[in-house]
Parts: C-alpha cells; structure tokens; sequence
C-alpha cells in the first residue's frame, strides 16, 4: 500500500514528505495507521547524523498513537481497530531481560531494531523500489507502519490518540525515571538538568514521589515557567554563574542532592549532574542520549564516596505491561500530558518541529496525519 511519509534521505537534510510503499505485515507483524506522533529530540539526534546506530534513508519517529489496520499469522494479542502506542522497548515477556525482573530493556527484536529492519531481517518500507530502513521499530513518521506484535501497547480507546501519542517515549521516560529507575522517596531533594519534554516529566514524576525539593536547571529560562507550573521549587540558570554549576547546587542543598537526572545528552553536564549529589548517597540518573564517540567522566573518588551513576531507557518502564495505567493517570489529569504539547502541526510542516524544537521554543509538537 502507499503512505504519506517524511522520510529522511541523508543527515542533516530536511525531511522529505514521500508516497512510500509498505508492504503487508508478516507472521507476528502488525499494521498500524498512526493517528499522530510528537517529535522528541532523539529524533534530532539521529538525524544529526551523531547517532552510531543511525541508519538512511530511514523513516524516523518513536513517539505514535495509532490503530491496527492488520495482523499478520499468528498475532493473537491485537486486533484490526485496536488502539495502539508503538514501543521502541519492546516487552515480549519471555526472554532472559523480561524474565529477570530487573529491566524493561527486552531482547526478542533489539537486535534487528537497531539495524533499521524487522526481525526477518527485511524492510516492509520502500521508496521508488529502493528499501528504506525502519527507525527504532517504530517509524512513526509514516502514516502506515509495521510493527512486532511485541513492540505494541494496547490501550483503551477513548484515550485521544494525539495527545497519549506523548506516552509513546517523552513523559512516560522522564516520569519512569525517577519512580522506577531512582525510587526518588519522599522528602527527597532532586535536581532536573534540562527542562524539554524529559526534564519537565520528570518533575512530575518528582510530585508524584512527594519529593520534597524539586531544583529545575536549563540554560533557556523561558522553560522556567513550565517547570514551576508542574511543580519545581528552584530555578537555577548555568549561565547565572562563574563557577561549576555542581557547586552551585551543592551550596543551595547543604552537600548535594539525593537524585539527580540528566535530560539534555551532554557528556560534560552529566558530569555535573553525578558531582552534585550528595556524599555517601546521592544517585544520578542519565537520561540523555550522547553522540557517538562522546564518553563520560568524573573521579572515581566520586563512587568511591558514595555516589552512584545509572541510566534509564524509556523510564524503566514496561510498555505493554504499564503504559496502560500511564494512559489512565493521563485521562485522570494526573499527568497533564496538555503542558507539553506546545505546537499541532500537519506532516508536511514537521521540518519547522525540529527548528521550533533546536529554537528551544517548543516542548512537544504533536503531528497530525
Ligand atoms: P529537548 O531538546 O526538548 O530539551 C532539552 C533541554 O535541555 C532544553 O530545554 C535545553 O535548553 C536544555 N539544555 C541544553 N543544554 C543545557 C545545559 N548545558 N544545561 C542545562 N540545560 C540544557 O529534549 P528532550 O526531548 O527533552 O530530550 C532530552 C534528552 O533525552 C535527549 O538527549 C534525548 O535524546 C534523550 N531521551 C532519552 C530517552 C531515554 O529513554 N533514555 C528518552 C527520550 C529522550
Ligand atoms: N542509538 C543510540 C542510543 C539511543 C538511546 O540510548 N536510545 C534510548 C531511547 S531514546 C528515546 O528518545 C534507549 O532506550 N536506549 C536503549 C535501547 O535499547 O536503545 C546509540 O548510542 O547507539
Ligand atoms: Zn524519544
């Protein structure tokens, strides 16, 4: 079948609105028409070009809500008019990873998803008979995509498609984060680096622990109102000050912080965000995605004092396990999914998300099919 797509044809291009072809889902395969997608900034960052796993051409977008159009052989858990969120975490429940009971990080499909293909090492996408790779196993820039069966949720369908499309990677990230991935406990002092769509989820997810101090830190201090709006309790600008900005929020909480998260994908500011933690506890959690051949560093002295450094994908969270529940506190309000969702544009306008979002003007943009 043909679907309107924005396909990116190299990096640092601008993305190109195509009729590309797909071709039908095969055993354990799903058909999806994505009813919207938001643009988060890893999509940036693939297309940057910085992204070792960065494939092109390549139909990018990780962030959906759709509905099943239809299944392949054997799919048994989804049904034609489903609604779905598409999962770049796949949660197939088997493997040693779902198994463990210590990650949601899943091996059934990683492997091919990272090579831009599905699990029978093919594509199902095509642009004038030339294949285009898949992207995160989800490729939700394109109206029509294929997916694992076990790359997606189901979720209740009086659920607006184009707003818990956001669920999909951004809020569901940041909030998981600090509940699954820190276990932030009450009373706690947290310090947020970088207040995009992640920084500002995982404020919520801060609220939501009851932490006690909520210090939101960005270099752009339009971010600040948001921030303060979802609950942060301090605001702190790097470029206010002439020194470490570790040392600046060491002096603000009496030694450091109990949790710290990264949100931005800055290999120096990570550095930071680990070396204002507390001595003897204080843990920090990298969020952000860095480029390829960008390292971290710090003192082992650091670790050896007590702090710890994790990182978190997708929040910790398990997508067709728990995004359900996510979706529900979102039609409660208890995760204003609203906030975050700055701009509403049609596919042909996606090149001005990514300029709105390098702009630091927008927090999500949600596009609309
Ligand atoms: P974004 O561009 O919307 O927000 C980034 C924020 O960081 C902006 O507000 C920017 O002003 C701020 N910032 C930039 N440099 C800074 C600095 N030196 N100090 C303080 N603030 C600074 O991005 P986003 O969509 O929120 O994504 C954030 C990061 O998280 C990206 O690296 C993205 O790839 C990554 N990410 C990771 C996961 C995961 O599962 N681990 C999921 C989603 C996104
Ligand atoms: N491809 C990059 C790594 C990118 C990365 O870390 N992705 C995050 C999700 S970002 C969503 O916006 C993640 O979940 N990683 C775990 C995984 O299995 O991909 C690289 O460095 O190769
Ligand atoms: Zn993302």
């Amino acid at each position: 079948m043909k679907s309107r797509a924005a396909v990116a044809f190299g990096p640092n291009k601008p993305l190109e609105i195509v009729e590309v072809d797909v071709e039908p889902p095969r055993a354990g395969e799903v058909l999806v028409r994505i009813v919207a997608t938001g643009v988060c900034h890893t999509d940036a960052y693939t297309l940057s070009g910085a992204d070792p796993e960065g494939l092109f051409p390549t139909i990018l977008g990780h962030e959906g809500g759709g509905i099943v159009e239809a299944v392949g052989d054997g799919v048994t858990s989804l049904e034609v008019g489903d609604h779905v969120i598409p999962l770049y975490t796949a949660e197939c429940g088997e493997c040693k990873f779902c198994t463990s009971g210590k990650t949601n990080l899943c091996g059934a499909v990683r492997a091919t998803q990272g090579k831009g293909v599905m699990p029978d090492g093919t594509s199902r996408f095509s642009y004038n008979g030339q294949p285009l790779y898949h992207y995160m196993g989800t490729s939700t820039f394109s109206e029509y995509t294929v997916l694992p069966e076990v790359s997606l949720a189901k979720i209740p369908k009086e659920a607006p498609l184009d707003k818990v499309c956001l669920l999909g990677c951004g809020v569901t990230t940041g909030i998981g984060a600090v509940l699954n991935t820190a276990k932030v406990e009450e009373g706690a002092t947290v310090a947020i680096f970088g207040l995009g769509g992640i920084g500002l989820a995982a404020i919520i997810g801060a609220k939501m622990a009851k932490a006690g101090r909520i210090i939101a830190i960005d270099i752009n201090p339009s971010k600040f109102k948001i921030a303060e709006e979802l609950g942060a309790t301090d605001f702190v600008n790097p470029k206010d000050y002439d020194k470490p900005i570790q040392e600046v929020i060491i002096e603000m909480t009496d030694g450091g912080v109990d949790y710290s998260f990264e949100c931005v994908g800055n290999v120096n500011l990570m550095r930071s965000a680990l070396e204002c933690c507390h001595k003897g506890w204080g843990e920090s959690i990298i969020i952000g995605v860095a480029g390829a051949g960008e390292e971290i560093s710090t003192r082992p002295f650091q670790l050896v004092t007590g702090r710890v450094w994790k990182g978190s994908a997708f929040g910790g969270v398990k997508g067709r396990t728990e995004l359900p529940d996510y979706v529900r506190k979102a039609e409660s309000g208890e995760i204003p999914l609203d906030t975050f969702i700055t701009h509403n544009m049609k596919l042909e306008d996606i090149n001005e998300a990514f300029e709105l979002m390098h702009e630091g003007k927008s927090i999500r943009t949600v596009i609309h099919y």
